[in-house]
């Protein structure tokens, strides 16, 4: 067996383990952030147990930081109070960023790891199965529900070689995203193997499987060897250390060679982190901002590097230099080791321990601005300036951008390559981790401040179905497309509030134009492209739109986590049977014909009243899913269950 069935089957719950069909599996331990906590806490709620049933589930709070007015803060209470009251794990503000913090403190070879935040496959950095998933079925999870998806394809990355100087894991995985691109890898599991793994920390194996979220795999994963031992032991944590390697005749998919030798430094141009580009080819670009954290590359080594080649620099007059380091304990130990004195004297900016600027919550650029970012997504607008040209780089590249006030190879900078070893003891401190007590699991009193809605609640499918084209977009249409974050994000429990924000940086007008529809009983139906709801993984891009009366996406492609958030919610995916059809659609197209019945018998052909011409859908759902779309989603499902 390769690791991804070995650990797989180790949790194999429900369903036959053969490949492209849904299984079921056990979930050891689950993460939720601030941003899609709220509501997943909210559905557990309306699950009505009593506490939750996972091995270990941790609440994080790091997205929803800046605090401007009451609702953040509301929103934090609520999840400390639920954290008690259910026997989770509270990481209070200030602990850090939940992929970061996570690594260091929880995560363990061969479990499995689901997390509302579609970059929990970081977790695949120290050996975990690790998915991400719309809250709700996080949710379900905390409460003893299997976690449902198809057995998946297995590429094996065959690592060999090191990486040179200057060369770092984010090039990795840019070079993955240069082969695999960010679309089409839907039911794909990456198992990196090789010769060339053992040259790689565990926080650098955890950039490269931070990313794969950006190819759309549903995981990926590092073996669990001696680097990994040395990981934990170095986190007082080798008790939770055991070997996953896979077998010597293990069957792969399909194989991708990667010499890290041979990797040079890449960026991803605006706006996809699929647009790989050459450093040295966008060498001597005036660059006005220069971003350093995030999920990605905020570990201690990163910070060490960075720390030191600012070292007695300063910030080049052009640039505004931002710095967020991952965790509370990177924090201290870069203070301890002198490299954050030497950020402060270079003219950075400190930031708090979240999200921040990744997901455009503040240090937006300046219009049109050129920002170079060790985060893990560029997409149109989400820094907050829809102008800005964000680049994706590694932290070495940014931090000596800064210095120069434009791209510089790093050879010609002036700096020598800092020597960063993995400290053999980290600074252990789990103070901000609120621990669960047997005392107030059950008793103590939830928070709910007027920021904290309700979950929608969704009717059953309507026996006939059929709609009105209520918007046409078109490919690689993300989810921050869908449903804004950044100063959005204080919205995220008040589902009609957030909604007036849909498509908002697409189509200012489409909500009032689906209310409206809704209320004369019309259905909207979304038109896409292909790769709908890439991106996040937070199910307002589907529980908005569902409030706003949508009940079917007909799409040429649907990324995993979106389809399965949209069907969570009852609303239909739907794709086109002949991809030409979709450029036969217009925004207020009339559909007829039932679609109904296509939940069950997998195709359904509808015809255009303005053309006369008809369309056929195809609609490939489990037995599990035509039963959720048909009770008008997951909680209503799950409740009736
Ligand atoms: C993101 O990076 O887009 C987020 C914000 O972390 C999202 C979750 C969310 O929207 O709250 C994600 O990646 O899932
Ligand atoms: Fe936070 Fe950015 Fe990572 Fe999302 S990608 S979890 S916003 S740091």
């Amino acid at each position: 067996m390769n690791i991804v069935e070995k650990v797989l089957k180790s949790h194999l719950r429900e369903g036959e383990y053969v490949k492209g069909q849904e299984i079921g599996i056990r979930i050891d331990q689950t993460l939720t952030q601030d941003a899609t906590g709220t509501m997943a806490y909210l559905q557990f709620e309306a699950l009505g147990l009593k506490e939750i049933k996972t091995d270990l589930s941790v609440s994080y709070v790091d997205h929803n930081t800046v605090q401007v007015g009451f609702e953040n803060n509301d929103d934090h209470l609520y999840l400390k109070t639920i954290a008690e009251r259910y026997g989770i794990v509270y990481s209070r503000a200030g602990n850090g960023i939940c992929h970061q913090v996570h690594l260091e403190r929880f995560g363990k070879p061969g479990t499995t790891l689901l997390g509302s935040d579609s970059h929990t496959p970081t977790g695949g950095g120290v050996g975990q199965i690790a998915i991400g998933a719309g809250g709700l079925d996080v949710a379900v999870a905390m409460g003893g529900g299997s976690f449902y998806l198809t057995a998946p394809k297995v590429y094996k990355v065959n690592l060999t070689g090191a990486l040179k100087p200057w060369s770092s894991a984010k090039d990795v995985v840019l070079k993955m995203l240069s082969i695999l691109t960010t679309k089409g890898n839907v039911g794909v599991m990456l198992e990196y193997g090789g010769e060339g793994v053992k040259t790689l920390s565990v926080p650098q194996r955890a950039v490269i499987t931070n990313m794969g979220a950006e190819m759309g795999v549903t995981a990926s994963i590092f073996p669990s060897d001696e680097v990994t031992k040395a990981f934990l032991k170095a986190q007082k944590r080798e008790g939770d250390w055991s070997e996953l390697a896979a077998d010597k005749d293990a069957q792969y998919d399909r194989v991708i060679d990667v010499d890290l030798s041979a990797i040079e430094p890449l960026a991803a141009a605006p706006h996809s982190p699929g647009n790989i580009t050459a450093i040295k080819d966008i060498e001597g670009m005036s660059v006005d901002q220069v971003a350093i954290g995030s999920c990605t590359n905020s570990s201690y080594r990163d910070m060490m590097m960075v720390g030191d080649i600012l070292k007695d620099k300063v910030v080049a007059e052009n640039v505004s230099l931002g710095i967020a380091p991952g965790s509370r304990q990177v924090y201290e130990m870069i203070d301890r080791d002198g490299a954050l004195g030497s950020m402060i004297a270079a003219g950075a900016r400190i930031m708090e321990s979240a999200c921040g600027f990744c997901i455009g919550n503040h240090f937006s650029p300046k219009s049109g601005g050129v920002s170079l970012r060790t985060s893990n997504r560029n997409f149109e607008g989400r820094s907050g300036t829809k102008d800005a040209q964000v680049y994706l780089v590694s932290p070495e590249i940014a931090a000596i951008a800064a210095i120069h006030g434009k791209v510089t190879m790093p050879e010609k900078a002036g700096v020598k390559y800092p020597q960063v070893a993995e400290p053999k003891e980290f600074l252990i401190d789990d103070r901000m981790f609120i621990k669960p007590s047997a005392a107030k699991i059950g008793k103590t009193e939830i928070a709910r401040g007027p920021n904290i809605g309700k979950p929608p609640v969704n009717d059953a499918m309507p026996k006939e179905l059929n709609g009105e084209v209520a918007i046409k977009v078109g490919d690689k249409i993300t989810t921050d497309h869908i449903m804004p974050a950044g100063s959005r994000l204080k919205y995220r429990s008040n589902v009609p509030k957030y909604a007036e924000f849909v498509f908002e940086g697409v189509d200012k007008t489409f909500p009032a134009r689906a209310l409206e529809n809704k209320d004369k009983g019309i259905n909207n139906i979304i038109v896409a492209g292909d790769s709908y709801g890439q991106g996040s993984s937070r199910e307002h891009a589907a529980m908005c739109p569902m409030y706003l009366g949508v009940k079917a996406v007909i799409a040429k492609g649907f990324e995993r986590i979106h389809a399965a958030n949209l069907i969570n919610f009852g609303i239909l995916p739907l794709t086109f049977a002949d991809a030409a059809d979709y450029d036969a659609l217009e925004q207020g197209d009339k559909l007829t014909g039932d679609f109904a019945p296509a939940v069950k018998t997998g195709k359904v052909t509808l015809k255009n009243e303005r053309t006369g011409k008809t369309i056929d859908l195809l609609c490939s759902l489990s037995q599990r899913q035509q039963d959720i779309v048909v009770a008008g989603g997951l909680l209503n499902y799950t409740v009736s269950k």
